[in-house]
């Protein structure tokens, strides 16, 4: 199966381009830049204070971040004129390629609209009316997207479920839109650990079967498996490589946390993405050297 390569870009500044693939370093998508859960950015976001996404974008270019995602759910807002005004402002302050994230299609459109270069849409689902509403709007903008193997009903918990939604969202997406392969990534569903052990076997089986039936490139949010446990950052520092080993390309996750980073780093290393291992001595000697000087 030859690897396929999805290729983001950001056009804003000098060009950057950033390629996912399975003979590819993991792609590191910083979370942050997402209101959810913070009460005290909702604030400011709804005064039109944005200067809480300069920081964040500043922590995560630091922290190793390849791609950003953007997400401005906040609620009583005009998320798309917002979303569109925080994809302005991150690619004002970074080259680095973005990731809109709304579960609203107007959303999305405007932050398109916005985007200078080729975006990653987060996301669709298997449902027929988010594919239609979502897919032409990929295909006119020239994006990759990002697609969940869930229905209307609820998540899979099983596997074969997801297995089965995942050729569904595939079929519609190259036969009826004619988007390519290589521009579709699978969230194979990370779920909280905490709410059942069972639930990291699960997409690690996913990810597997993904990888060997189509070869698609995969996301998922690693912050998700944590939650509500103690001990956050040392199980998203083991689940990233064991979902790396099972053909798991990229994360969205705490770019900020160099434990997660490095073991992202030593995974690409030990799996055969780091040629020489240039990158990892390369970091390494500039650590050495950050806490020397
Ligand atoms: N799949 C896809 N997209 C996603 C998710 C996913 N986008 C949103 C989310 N899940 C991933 N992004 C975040 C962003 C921030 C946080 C977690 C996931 C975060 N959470 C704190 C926590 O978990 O405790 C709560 C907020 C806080 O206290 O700061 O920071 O799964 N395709």
């Amino acid at each position: 199966m030859p690897d396929l390569h999805t290729v983001l870009r950001s056009t804003a500044g000098t060009t950057r381009e950033v390629v996912l693939g399975h003979d590819k370093p993991f792609t590191i998508i910083g979370e942050r830049i997402n209101p959810t859960g913070r009460k005290l950015f909702q604030e400011q976001l709804r005064a039109g204070d944005l200067s809480a996404i300069e920081r964040d974008v500043g922590a995560q270019v630091a922290g190793g971040a390849d791609v950003l995602d953007v997400n401005m759910g906040v609620p009583l807002t005009d998320e798309p004129e917002l979303l569109a005004k925080a994809i302005r402002l991150v690619q004002s302050r970074t080259d680095l390629p973005i990731c809109i994230d709304s579960s609203v299609v107007e959303a999305l459109e405007a932050g398109l609209d916005a985007y200078q270069g080729r975006a990653l849409v987060n996301s669709i689902t298997a449902e027929d009316e988010r594919m239609e509403l979502i897919l032409p709007l990929v295909k006119r903008y020239d994006a990759a997207v990002i697609a969940l193997p869930n229905d209307a009903d609820e998540i899979p918990m099983g596997a074969d479920k997801r297995i089965e939604l995942v050729g569904k969202i595939v079929d519609v997406a190259t036969g009826t839109y004619g988007i390519a392969l290589e521009d579709i990534l699978i969230d194979p569903l990370a779920m909280p650990i905490g709410a059942d052990t069972q639930v990291v076997n699960t997409a690690l089986e996913t990810i597997l079967r993904i990888k060997h039936t189509w070869g698609l490139n995969m996301t998922l949010g690693a912050s998700n498996v944590s939650f509500g446990m103690p001990g956050r950052h040392v199980l998203g520092a083991t689940f990233l490589p064991m979902a790396m080993t099972a053909g798991l390309t990229s994360a969205i996750m705490d770019a900020r946390n160099p434990q997660i980073v490095e073991s992202v780093k030593a995974a690409d290393l030990l799996l055969g993405h780091d040629d020489w291992g240039m990158a990892w001595i390369a970091a390494h000697r500039a650590k050495q050297a950050a806490e020397a000087g």
